[in-house]
């Protein structure tokens, strides 16, 4: 429960966490470290490490590494199907796409990666995955029924069923690099339904400190940011930006 705990306590103290989601697909190992490391002086509180498609095997692992020797932040692995597993992180999402029509993964790929987890000692993390307009690659690879935007009712029927079969975070995903990120009424409708407990995480389309803090102020625990590190020239002073807005 270390990392877990780790992120509680931040919420606790500081109001929400931000996290930093590293594609190992979409650069070198070693631009990945370079990239957590500005993360890292930027105020980012952990590293994402995952990827709808190729991220797997030892892409995912060489990234790990060279994150974790770039700087010392917990790694933690946000896999797309267990090949996305690497015995060097310090935690994994272990995560159901609850609105997937496809039971490889709602059930199948967690079985198949559980004993890795297991026998390589990886924190798992109780996560689960619920995928809202429009959906980018996650939703399309993961064959979800896309949440309308308009209806969170949909999204809170999915959380509430999460909460009850035991999960402890709930990511609200609008699809990497989204035109439009999770409306804020849906986190609000949300995190009002599953209560202080159990923490809400949004990601997908978010580029700025205003719309990152919008969504804190809506109830989100946790801010998940990925595309906008690849695109700017100045990442430290980028996760400056959303870490200032967030954090109370
Ligand atoms: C994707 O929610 C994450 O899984 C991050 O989305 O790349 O749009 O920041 P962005």
């Amino acid at each position: 429960m270390e990392v877990e705990d780790k992120l509680n306590r931040i919420i606790d103290k500081e109001g929400a966490v931000h996290l930093t989601l590293l594609d190992p697909d979409s650069q070198t190992p070693q631009a990945a470290g370079k990239m957590a490391h500005e993360a890292f002086l930027g105020g980012t509180d952990a590293i994402m490490v995952g990827g709808s498609m190729g991220a797997t095997g030892s892409t995912v692992e060489q990234t790990v590494l060279a994150i974790k020797s770039a700087c010392d932040l917990p790694v933690i692995l946000f896999p797309a199907n267990a090949a996305g597993l690497s015995e060097n992180a310090d935690a994994v999402f272990f995560m159901s796409l609850m609105n997937s029509r496809d039971v490889n993964y709602i059930t199948t790929n967690q079985a198949i990666g559980a004993p890795i987890v297991y026998k390589h000692g990886i924190e798992p993390i109780s996560m689960a995955y619920i995928v809202i307009e429009p959906g980018g690659a996650a939703g399309w690879v993961g064959d979800a029924r896309l949440i309308p935007r308009n209806k969170p009712k949909l999204a809170v029927a999915y959380a509430l069923a999460a909460k009850y079969l035991g999960m402890h975070y709930i990511y609200l995903e609008a699809g990497s690099g989204a035109d439009r990120p999770v409306p804020v009424e849906m986190v609000a409708a949300v995190k009002k339904a599953v209560g202080e407990q159990t923490k809400v995480i949004v990601g997908g389309g978010i580029r700025d400190g205003n719309t990152a803090k919008e969504r804190v102020k809506a109830g989100a625990d946790m801010i998940v940011t990925g595309t906008i590190v690849e695109q700017v020239d100045n990442i430290r002073g980028k996760i400056e930006e959303l870490v200032n807005a967030i954090k109370s």
